[in-house]
C-alpha cells in the first residue's frame, strides 16, 4: 500500500517535471535562435566596467536640479551627429544607443507632439551612465566617453546630505563635473535665487567632502540661453546680473579650489518661440571639444600612491559592497 501510495503521489509530480523540462528543452532551443543584439540600456557604475576595463575613458558628470536641462544637452550632442560631424569628431558608437533614442524622442515628429521635449529622467537610486565613442577628424583618434543622465532629485540629495554625496562613490572619479544651472529659473525673479544658492551650495558640499579639488575641472553652464536672452529683451538689469553672478558667486568663489572652473552660455534646444537666432546646441561643441581632450593629469598617480586592493575571487563579484565600486 505504501508503495502504491507513494508511486501515486510520484505519478503527478513526474508528469509535472517531464512538461517543464520539456518547456525548458523548447526555449533553450528559441534562445539559441535569438540574436544577441547590444543591450543598448544605460549602464550602472558596476556594469560600466564593460567599457572601462578595456579603454581610457573619460567620465563626465552632468549635474542641476530638476529640469536644468541634463538630458536635452546629452540627446542634443547625440542628435548633431546624425547630421554628421560635430565639434571636431565624427560618431564612432555606443553601446546605450537605446536610451539616446529615448531622451530625442519626446523631441522628434514621431512622439505627435506640437513641441520639442525631454522625457523627465526616473529616479533610480544608482547612477546611469551613456556611452558614446568619438573619432577626432584631425588625429582619427577615438575616445570613449561615459556622461551619467539621473534626476535633478539625486543631486538636491547630494547638496543636502553628506551621506548621500558617499553613497556615490563615482563622483570621486569623474574627469569632468558640468553643473547645469537652469536659465528658465535664472530669468525669473522669484526663482533665481533658490536656483543660484542651490548650485553654489552643491560644488561647496562636494569640495568640503574632498570629491572635488585641485584636480577637478568644472564647468558651470547657464543653460536655455534663449529663454535667458528673450528675458534680458526685457528686463536691461538682467544681463548685468547673470554675468555679475558668474564672476562673485562662481569664479570668485572656487576657481582658486579647483584644477579649472570654466563658464559657459549654452542652448541645448533653443525654441524658435523666444525668437532666438541661436543653433540647435549653442555652445556645446566647445564643450565637447574640451571634455574630451582635457582631462586631470593629476590623477596620474605615483606607484607608492596607490592603494592596493586584495586580489578579487571570482565569488566576491557576489558580495561588492558599493564602496567597493571603482571605476
Ligand atoms: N527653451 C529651451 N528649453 C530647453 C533647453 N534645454 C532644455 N530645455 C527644456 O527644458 C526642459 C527640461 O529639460 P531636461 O533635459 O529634461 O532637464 P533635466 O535636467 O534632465 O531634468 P530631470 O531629468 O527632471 O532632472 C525640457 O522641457 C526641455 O525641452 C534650451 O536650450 N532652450
Ligand atoms: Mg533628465
Amino acid at each position: 500500500m505504501a508503495e502504491q501510495g507513494e508511486a501515486g503521489q510520484g505519478s503527478a509530480p513526474t508528469a509535472l517535471m517531464d512538461s517543464v523540462s520539456s518547456v525548458a528543452e523548447e526555449t533553450q532551443q528559441e534562445v539559441a535562435t535569438i540574436i544577441d543584439f547590444p543591450w543598448g540600456e544605460a549602464f550602472t557604475p558596476l556594469t560600466a566596467r564593460l567599457i572601462t576595463q578595456q579603454r581610457p575613458t573619460r567620465l563626465i558628470i552632468i549635474a542641476g536640479g530638476v529640469k536644468s536641462g541634463k538630458s536635452t544637452l546629452l540627446g542634443t550632442i547625440y542628435e548633431k551627429f546624425y547630421s554628421g560631424l560635430f565639434a571636431d569628431y565624427r560618431f564612432a558608437g555606443s553601446k546605450t544607443l537605446l536610451e539616446f533614442e529615448r531622451i530625442c524622442h519626446d523631441s522628434r515628429i514621431a512622439s505627435n507632439r506640437t513641441n520639442p521635449e525631454t522625457e523627465r529622467t526616473k529616479y533610480t537610486s544608482d547612477f546611469r551612465l551613456l556611452h558614446l565613442e568619438v573619432q577626432n577628424t584631425n588625429t582619427n583618434k577615438k575616445h570613449d566617453i561615459l556622461f551619467t543622465d539621473i534626476t535633478g532629485e539625486i543631486f538636491d540629495d547630494i547638496r543636502d546630505s553628506s551621506d548621500e554625496c558617499q553613497r556615490h562613490p563615482i563622483l570621486l572619479r569623474c574627469d569632468h563635473f558640468a553643473l547645469c544651472l537652469d536659465g528658465e529659473k535664472l530669468s525669473n525673479a522669484l526663482t533665481r535665487g533658490k536656483e543660484i544658492s542651490d548650485g553654489v551650495m552643491i560644488i561647496r558640499r562636494l569640495l568640503d567632502m574632498e570629491i572635488l579639488g585641485k584636480h577637478s575641472f568644472v564647468d558651470i553652464l547657464f543653460t536655455k540661453l534663449d529663454i535667458v536672452a528673450a528675458a534680458e529683451r526685457e528686463d536691461g538689469a538682467l544681463k548685468t546680473y547673470i554675468e555679475d553672478i558668474k564672476v562673485s558667486k562662481f569664479q570668485k568663489l572656487f576657481s582658486s579650489r579647483v584644477s579649472k572652473l570654466s563658464i559657459s552660455d549654452i542652448a541645448a534646444r533653443p525654441d524658435a518661440l523666444n525668437n532666438s537666432e541661436l543653433n540647435l546646441g549653442y555652445g556645446i561643441d566647445a564643450l565637447l571639444n574640451r571634455w574630451v581632450e582635457c582631462y586631470p593629469s593629476s590623477r596620474i598617480k605615483k606607484i607608492e600612491e596607490v592603494k592596493v586592493y586584495p586580489r578579487i575571487r571570482a565569488i566576491d563579484k557576489f558580495t561588492l559592497t558599493h564602496d567597493d565600486v571603482r571605476i
